[in-house]
């Protein structure tokens, strides 16, 4: 069995409401998957650039061209995903490009081998709960009705979206009208700076969970000044592209909670060192989230099996994000959504729904 051609289909899908980080407003997503077609098997993968580079240097353009100039002509018809990824080591950054690309090769491998994804990853739960990330609202009292909005449907813990000037006063009200008992973390998206670290303290009387990403991706050193002026865990995000990174972030002290997010770090492989890494030093992992589409989701659902995600993560179902997913939807029962567990990722698109999305479709052949 050998691969013949892989697709880049590029996609568009609107959001149900609009998602406001301290970075930007997203509507919408310009999708990019990675299509792995065989003599008798396919493979898919979601790559989880935003449309501009907001939240970090790469995006959905750039890692089409990235992919079309670099990574695909590295391809050869026998290639297993452990191949690329060594191949693509070559290549300078661009994980979100590599982790698209490295999706498909395992999906397309492992429904070969007829295992799931979450089998060959190390995989213990069969399902797994589900946090959900908020927003920056308008007002304080939009915030609490979307909070509240969440709790109903049974999401188990809530992650509000802070920037400076929207933070304090709104994690107050949250914490007042939802109770101490509620799981609450904040995401600051690198919004603050070192100077920041007596306001951001703050927020140590809230019990938070986590603080996510308070300062720029490059300030591992702002980290761990900040973690000693501070009570709040700090858990990196953005600054955490590699194992190697990760490895030092935790010997400096930079944080003690790791967000894993496939994508960001170039891949399902990738982040399962990170894992290994942090479940051998105790430090708690959860997994992140990038809007995706139930591809993507289905991806990010059996990494977050793995027994190291002790804390929920941003894997939320498809209804928080889309009318109509692109493949069938994940659910929320009882604050937990079901691990895919057949072969591969275990989904894949729905051919009309897809169809109706998509804008472009590229054909590489894959020669010898
Ligand atoms: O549930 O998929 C989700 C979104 C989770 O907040 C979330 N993602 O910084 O972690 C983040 C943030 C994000 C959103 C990042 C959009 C980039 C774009």
């Amino acid at each position: 069995m050998t691969i013949e051609h892989i697709e880049i289909r590029r996609a568009h899908i609107n959001l149900v409401s609009p998602f406001r980080t301290s970075f930007g407003v997203e509507v919408d997503r310009d999708l990019l998957y990675v299509h792995v077609v065989g003599s008798d098997e396919e493979g898919w993968g979601e790559c989880v650039a935003m449309a501009a580079p907001l939240y970090s240097s790469e995006y959905v353009d750039g890692c089409d061209e990235v992919m079309t100039r670099y990574l695909l002509p590295m391809i050869t018809p026998t290639m297993t995903a452990q191949e690329f990824v060594l191949a693509a080591s070559s290549i300078r950054g661009n994980f979100m490009a590599k982790a698209a690309v490295e999706t498909a090769l395992l999906d397309y491998q492992l429904r070969r081998d007829k295992m799931s994804l979450a089998t060959f990853l190390g995989a213990t739960q069969t399902r797994v709960a589900s946090g959900v990330s908020v927003g920056i609202q308008s007002t304080t009292e939009e915030l609490l009705e979307t909070v509240s909005g969440y709790l109903a449907q049974g999401y188990v813990r809530i992650k509000l979206k802070i920037e400076p000037g929207l933070d304090i006063e709104r994690v107050r009200a949250v914490r007042e009208a939802f109770g101490d008992d509620m799981l609450l973390q904040v995401d600051a998206n690198s919004a603050y700076t070192i100077d920041d670290a007596s306001h951001l303290a703050k927020l140590d009387e809230f019990n938070l969970l986590l603080i996510e990403q308070p300062l720029p991706e490059e300030d591992l050193i702002g980290h761990v000044e900040l973690s000693k002026k501070i009570g709040t865990p700090i858990c990196l995000d953005e600054s955490i592209t590699t194992f190697d990174v990760a490895r030092g972030a935790l010997d400096i002290g930079a944080c003690s909670i790791i967000n894993i997010k496939p994508g960001r770090v170039g891949g399902y492989l990738e982040s399962k060192k990170i894992h290994d890494l942090c479940v051998s030093r105790g430090v708690p992992v959860w997994c992140g989230g990038m809007l995706e589409t139930g591809i993507g989701r289905a991806a990010n659902l059996a990494l977050a099996a793995l027994p190291g995600f002790t804390l929920p993560g941003d894997t939320s179902a498809s209804s928080r994000y889309f009318t109509q997913d692109v493949t069938d939807p994940f659910v929320l029962r009882d604050g937990y959504i079901d691990v895919p567990n057949t072969v591969g990722i275990g989904v894949r698109p729905i051919a009309d729904v897809l169809d109706a999305m998509s804008s472009k479709s590229t054909k590489y052949v894959v020669s010898p």
